[in-house]
C-alpha cells in the first residue's frame, strides 16, 4: 500500500508547518468553476483539494478529479460522504470511520461493504477518525449520519474520543462542525485535542475568515479545510491560504 502523501502530512507536522485545503463538492461546480478555483488555488499556494460531500447526486466525480489532476500538482484527497465516492484518480482517500457517533454502519458497516472496492482501486488510503462536533445548527452530515454529534462544550469528550481514535490506529483526526456550520469548532476543544494526539488534526466546518483559520492553526490544527465560504466567495482561497502559512512554526 502506498504512503507518499501521508508522510507527506507527517513530515509537514513534524516542521510544524500547516497546511490548508480547500473543499469541492462534485455537485455544486462545473467545468468552469473547476478551472477557475485550480487557477486560485495554484497562485494561492494551496495544499490540497478535498474531494467529497455528504450527497454526492451527480455522477461528476471522476470527470471532476481528472480536471483538477490534468490542470495542476495539487494532491487530491477523496474526503467520501458514502462508499460511492471513491475515484482512482485521486492521490489519497479519508477512510473515515465516525468515531464520535454510535451508529455502527459509519464505524465499520459500510467499510465491510465497500472494502474489496476500495483495496481494488489502489489509492493511498489513510484510516481518518471523522468526529462531528456540534456547529449549532443540524448539517448535512449529522442528518445523514444519524449520530449525535459531540456537543460544542464537552472539551473532555471530544479529547478522549480523539484518543480512543489514535489508539485504535487512525492516521489522522478531522474535527468537523459540518459545512456551513454556524458556529465553528472552539479554539479551546482544538487545544485540547491537539495536546492529546500525536497524529495529524484536520479542521472544518463552518470556518469563513482568515482570523478564524489562524487561530485553529495556533490551537493545534494541522489542516484547514474550507468549502461552503470559498463556493460564496473565491477570493477567500488566498486569504485563508496567506493566513495559514503565516502561522509561526512551532515544533
Ligand atoms: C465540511 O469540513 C468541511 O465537512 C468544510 O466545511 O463547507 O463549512 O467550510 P465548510
Amino acid at each position: 500500500m502506498k504512503h507518499k502523501l501521508y508522510s507527506q502530512l507527517l513530515d509537514q507536522k513534524k516542521a510544524g508547518k500547516k497546511s490548508f485545503a480547500v473543499l469541492i463538492d462534485p455537485d455544486k461546480v462545473d467545468n468552469a468553476a473547476i478551472e477557475q478555483l485550480v487557477g486560485l488555488a495554484t497562485d494561492a499556494k494551496v495544499d490540497y483539494f478535498f474531494v467529497g460531500g455528504s450527497l454526492v447526486i451527480s455522477n461528476h466525480l471522476d470527470d471532476c478529479i481528472r480536471q483538477i489532476k490534468t490542470s495542476c500538482n495539487i494532491p487530491v484527497v477523496l474526503f467520501p460522504g458514502s462508499p460511492s465516492q471513491i475515484s482512482r484518480y485521486a492521490d489519497a482517500l479519508l477512510y473515515l470511520s465516525l468515531i464520535s457517533g454510535r451508529n455502527p454502519e459509519l464505524l465499520i458497516g459500510q467499510h465491510v461493504v465497500s472494502a474489496p472496492l476500495v483495496k481494488k482501486s489502489g489509492l493511498e488510503i489513510i484510516p481518518t477518525g471523522y468526529m462531528v462536533i456540534d456547529g449549532g445548527a443540524p448539517t448535512t452530515v449529522s442528518y445523514i449520519s444519524n449520530a449525535a454529534p459531540i456537543p460544542a462544550d464537552k472539551t473532555d469528550i471530544a479529547m478522549c474520543t480523539a484518543m480512543a481514535g489514535e489508539m485504535l490506529g487512525m492516521k489522522l483526526i478531522y474535527m468537523d462542525a459540518g459545512s456551513g456550520a454556524k458556529r465553528p469548532i472552539t479554539e479551546l476543544m482544538i487545544e485540547k485535542v491537539a495536546q492529546n494526539i500525536e497524529v495529524p488534526l484536520i479542521l472544518g466546518g463552518g470556518i469563513t475568515h482568515p482570523e478564524k483559520a489562524y487561530l485553529n492553526c495556533k490551537a493545534g490544527a494541522d489542516i484547514i479545510v474550507v468549502g461552503n465560504a470559498i463556493e460564496k466567495d473565491a477570493s477567500l482561497i488566498k486569504e485563508i491560504s496567506d493566513a495559514v502559512h503565516s502561522v509561526p512554526v512551532t515544533i
